[in-house]
């Protein structure tokens, strides 16, 4: 892939039920220090092959440091062929995680779906998308050049299927904790671990990195930050779990949230729950999650949440950083958030990076101090669970989520019955003669019947599983011969193979638009004006998705969005031409060489200086800043002494100002100062550049000079020019 073409979905369509993955496993980022531009990271890992920097980067060559934690973003628009696209974006950022979050509750799929509906609500996990999406991710890691590890769910009753698909397709992490599906899916808890025992067993033959649910704990309590020593249990039984069935340490990943968001303080309820926690469980990877359960709908304020975090990811450790969006608190999955998110991660990260060789945590005090009575709380929560006989029964005395912080309980927490919930009683006990020729599985199996070699080997029984012989799944592409990708791309296709073009949020071709504004009034008639405002704009099906009272009468700020019914034809637009600039460096050493001299002023009778000097002076960049020296006339100059002062001073290049504009007086004098080197015999050794509001470069060379500047001109835009123009002038 070039950076510049677009993926062709229905390419990568074609020929898909032959496609297998190409590598199973997760893939950690390579964590070594590096130099890049002028600076020496060390909390880094490689560059990218090709990345979209951070905007500022551009003043500092465009180096794009990457942090050493893998960088996740979740992907939720619904429509698999247009997440596609937003994994190839992201990874230009940075993202080497993509999460496949689906809108429809993955945990309440009965059965393994094939084909690709988009249903009610979201998009159902299905073999076509997830197969579909590792081979897009496959020719997307080749092009930015790292490994990208795909990630989904496996829980609900159908989560065995599930992680069989998974390994079969190269899935290289999910989701994976049964107490999830008891708690908050109302899974039968019998039937949820001995799925899970399946689930890990298959995840671990795969390299799976395993993210388990605790957090879960922190978005559905009722003060979230009551539920940390139970966060510390749920993680234990989950990863103490995954560690017996056979999934290696450094592929069990806690999901790590902060249990408290602002306004609470912080950085004091977080700090000491993440150092608790790190303490605990310091043989297991930490994915750093951020608080959602306080997240609103400010996009401000979700970043600045994602900041302290990343501070904590920073001050302990983090080894998958999470990139949560503000979309979860306005429910429209607009990607550009996804974007500003991996942005967000990266420039805090490496902003933060080697923080602690110049600070250090307190080995005293109130961190300790909080940190051991967090560990404390949770050790005897684990201790009265194994008085109570098992996990099942504290389930059913409704020991989590309790509001309560532990010891303390408010008796509201989740109950669940052992014979109750779904799936109740469907655990049947195997069989004597029970057999399966699978790898993989867990639990009693008898191969030893058949053949005592197999016995650490049943799928040999039958020349391999799926898991070892591809060319055994069975692949179905369309369930529904309606509702599926082949007719999404049919009803959008004119703006993928023609040259219209059509504003996106959710899916190509939606034509939503936000729109962001500010009334002087209260909140209830603001977001009432603002749908007037909409249906002034032509918009359809207008909708708040952001409101925020600036003050309770004065005003408030509203964003809504809205759709478009506009095409825009590409090959119709006039798009301007935009010279390309010279990097700094090359501008800065061929003044040094050829001591570049210019003369500068305003022309005529215009006494308008200001933006001649700001592309003069070195304050703002002017060229100055790469040694150029000049000669500034002053305003109102006549057009002739340019020559002559240029002349005179033996410089290169006259820069002439020219902001008045009436009766054409701007092209005449243009015209005039070419004429008069002309005639003096230096036209051909004088680079004549004009400014101004009105001077395009068309205008500028069709009266002489050898280039125009308007507006948004920088130093470095000019410079860039003088440079090249002398180099081949005198060079050539
Ligand atoms: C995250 N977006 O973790 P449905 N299993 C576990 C989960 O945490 C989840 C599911 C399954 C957040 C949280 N978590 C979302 C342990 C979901 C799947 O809704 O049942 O499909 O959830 O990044």
């Amino acid at each position: 892939m070039k950076p510049n073409k677009k993926l062709d979905i229905r390419l990568l369509l074609q020929d898909l039920e032959n496609y297998h993955p190409r590598r199973k496993g997760w893939v950690w980022r390579d964590d070594s220090p590096i130099d890049i531009g002028p600076f020496h990271y060390v909390q880094a890992s490689p560059n990218l092959k090709n990345y979209v920097p951070l905007p500022s980067a551009r003043h500092l060559n465009d180096i794009d440091p990457q942090p050493d934690s893998t960088i996740t973003t979740e992907i939720a628009s619904g429509r698999f062929e247009d997440d596609i696209r937003r994994m190839r974006m992201a990874a230009y950022h940075g993202a080497d995680h993509i999460m496949v979050i689906r809108t429809a509750g993955q945990s309440h799929m009965d059965g393994l779906l094939e084909g690709t509906p988009q249903g009610i609500g979201g998009v159902p996990i299905t073999r076509k998308q997830v197969r579909a999406q590792r081979k897009a991710l496959d020719i997307i890691e080749d092009e930015v050049g790292r490994k990208i590890n795909y990630h989904s769910y496996v829980s609900g009753v159908a989560g065995p299927e599930i992680a069989v698909m998974f390994h079969e397709e190269g899935v290289n992490g999910a989701h994976q904790d049964p107490q999830y599906n008891v708690l908050y899916r109302n899974i039968n808890m019998v039937r949820s671990f001995v799925d899970a025992a399946e689930s890990k067993k298959i995840m671990a033959d795969a390299n799976m990195a395993q993210i388990d649910g605790a957090h879960n704990a922190n978005a559905t309590a009722r003060d979230a930050w009551k539920v940390m020593p139970e966060l510390l249990v749920q993680h234990g039984i989950n990863s103490r779990m995954s560690e017996r069935i056979g999934i290696r340490p450094d592929l069990i990943c806690l999901s790590t949230v902060p249990p408290a968001a602002p306004p609470a303080p912080d950085i004091k309820l977080n700090l000491p729950y993440a150092v608790a926690l790190r303490e605990f469980f310091s043989a297991y990877k930490m994915r750093a999650q951020m608080n959602t359960k306080y997240m609103d709908s400010s996009t401000r304020e979700a970043t600045v949440t994602h900041v302290l975090n990343l501070l904590i990811s920073r001050l302990t450790s983090a080894d998958i950083q999470s990139t949560i969006t503000p979309d979860e608190g306005r429910n429209v999955p607009w990607h550009v958030y996804n974007i500003e998110a991996l942005d967000t991660a990266k420039q805090a990260m490496m902003g933060m990076d080697d923080l602690l060789s110049m600070l250090e945590l307190k080995k005293e005090g109130y961190l300790v101090e909080k940190k051991r009575e967090i560990q404390e709380r949770a050790i005897l929560m684990l201790e009265e669970i194994i008085e109570m006989g098992s996990y099942f029964k504290a389930v059913e005395e409704g020991m989590f989520v309790d509001s309560g912080l532990y010891p303390e309980r408010n008796g509201d927490g989740i109950i669940r019955k052992i014979d109750g919930g779904i799936g109740a009683n469907s655990i049947i006990k195997r069989d004597k003669t029970y057999l399966a020729p699978v790898s993989a599985h867990y639990g009693y199996n008898n191969v030893g019947q058949y053949n005592e070699k197999y016995i650490n080997h049943p799928e040999k029984l039958i020349g391999g599983s799926t898991l070892e012989d591809p060319s055994k799944i069975q692949y179905i592409d369309e369930l529904d011969m309606e509702d599926n990708v082949n007719h999404r791309l049919d009803e959008n296709e004119k703006y993928r193979s023609t040259s219209m073009l059509k504003p996106e949020v959710q899916w190509l071709g939606d034509g939503i638009v936000t729109v962001d504004l500010f009334f002087p009034t209260d909140i209830l008639t603001a977001e009432a004006a603002a749908l007037e405002v909409g249906k002034a704009m032509n918009l359809s099906n207008v909708e708040v998705i952001h409101k925020e009272i600036l003050h309770p009468s004065e005003g408030t700020r509203i964003q809504f969005k809205g759709s478009v019914n506009v095409d825009i034809d590409q090959s119709k637009l006039i798009l301007p031409k935009k010279a390309e600039t010279l990097p700094d460096e090359d501008i800065f050493d061929y003044v040094k060489n050829h001591q570049l001299k210019i003369v500068a002023g305003t022309g005529g009778s215009d006494e308008h200086s200001v933006g001649m000097r700001e592309i003069l002076d070195i304050k703002h960049g002017g060229i100055e800043k790469y040694g150029i020296s000049y000669t500034y006339l002053g305003t109102s100059v006549p057009i002739e002494k340019f020559i002559d002062a240029a002349i005179e001073t033996d410089s290169c290049c006259v820069m002439i100002s020219l902001i008045i504009s009436h009766d054409d007086v701007h092209y005449k004098n243009m015209q005039k100062l070419h004429d008069y080197a002309v005639e003096k015999g230096v036209r051909d050794k004088l680079i004549l550049i004009a400014g101004g509001t009105q001077v395009t470069p068309e205008i500028a060379l069709k009266y002489g000079m050898d280039q125009g500047f308007s507006r948004g001109t920088k130093g470095k835009d000019v410079a860039s020019f003088i440079v090249k123009k002398h180099r081949e002038m005198y060079e050539n």
